[in-house]
């Protein structure tokens, strides 16, 4: 895939851009959350940052996009600032949920993510919705639903590609495959292919969720196509989840095999980019060194915020 890709030097930069600084903030995570300064529990997307990215490069702000419990790859990808963000995993009232709602709940409207869903499933109907309300208001827009294998389990998943397809919505059903419900592997919890039931309802498309570019295109297409045609479409994303399922700790499950190397959607980009002369070691340099340079304002920023008052609790 990534020898032909089709993608512009400056596309390219984008997504490099997007997944490092994403990256740069599941390790500053890393460093200081067993100091509890982060009082809010973490779903880390190390290792996965190429569905999200690769899929928001082809979205505008009146896009939604509707997450669930991993929280942080999608709302920094669709623009969702990283100060707010850091603000609200620190608890502090600049937050982009005021501090009430942690990692699993973000909320940035202006960049049409209206709010996150930690019922597993439950944002694959929001999702929908949303591509409710752009038909009914005669909108342009698409709407993203971003979830993972185990809502697949889920009866709003089927009911959701139901309705979608019945009335006619422009959605996309963005399956983020890890392959794992928490510890479960998706051999114990998933019966079918999901994308083979998706295509009795919708097109439905594939791209390697380790890399970005392989994404980059696939989403092109099914977006492009979401937005001639008023109809949803299904994307599937195999990927790779390098921690455990909440927390700060690496996955450590004996069936699940990573190599930070070979799997890294990062370096993958990066060789391809430098492969292809599309940029120049300097330049990847440079993106690096201005994303640590906003992460250490975002830093100082959201630990200069203030906590909400406890004025704010009452009703
Ligand atoms: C309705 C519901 N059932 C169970 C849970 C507990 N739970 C939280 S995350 C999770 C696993 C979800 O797996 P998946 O959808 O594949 O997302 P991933 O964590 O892999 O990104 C479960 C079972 C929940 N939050 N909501
Ligand atoms: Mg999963």
């Amino acid at each position: 895939m990534m020898e032909n890709a089709q993608i512009k030097p400056a596309e390219g930069l984008d997504l490099y851009e997007r997944m490092l600084r994403i990256r740069l903030l599941s390790e500053h995570i890393l460093e200081v959350y067993r100091d509890d300064v982060m009082e809010t529990p973490v779903h880390l997307t190390l290792g996965q940052e190429a569905v999200a990215v690769g899929v928001c490069a082809h979205l505008r702000d009146e896009d939604v996009l509707s997450l669930g419990h991993r929280t942080h790859a999608g709302a920094l990808a669709k623009g969702l600032p990283l100060k707010s963000l850091l603000a609200e995993l620190y608890g502090r009232s600049t937050g982009c949920s005021g501090s009430y709602g942690g990692s699993m709940h973000v909320y940035d409207p202006e960049h049409g993510i209206h709010g996150s869903s930690a019922i597993v499933g439950g944002n694959i109907a929001l999702g929908v919705g949303a591509a409710l309300s752009f038909k009914l208001q005669s909108k342009e827009g698409v709407a993203v639903s971003m979830f993972g294998d185990g809502a697949c389990d889920a009866g709003v998943f089927w009911e959701s590609m139901n309705y979608a397809a019945l009335a006619g919505l422009p959605v996309l059903f963005l399956l983020e495959d890890n392959q794992l419900s928490n510890v479960m592997p998706k051999s114990k919890h998933l019966y079918p292919d999901p994308r083979a039931i998706a295509a009795n309802f919708m097109p439905t498309y594939f791209a390697d969720g380790t890399d970005a570019i392989s994404v980059f295109l696939s989403a092109k297409e099914a977006i492009s196509e979401i937005r001639r045609t008023g109809r949803p479409a299904f994307l599937h994303c195999p990927t790779k989840r390098w921690m455990k399922h909440q927390g700060v700790e690496e996955e450590d499950l004996p069936f699940i095999h990573i190599d930070r190397e070979k799997d890294c959607p990062i370096q993958k980009l990066e060789s391809f980019l430098l492969g292809a002369r599309m940029a120049t070691p300097g330049e990847l340099k440079q993106v690096r060194a201005h994303l640590e340079e906003e992460l250490e304002a975002a830093i100082h920023y959201a630990r200069q915020s203030p906590y909400p008052p406890v004025q704010a609790l009452e009703v």
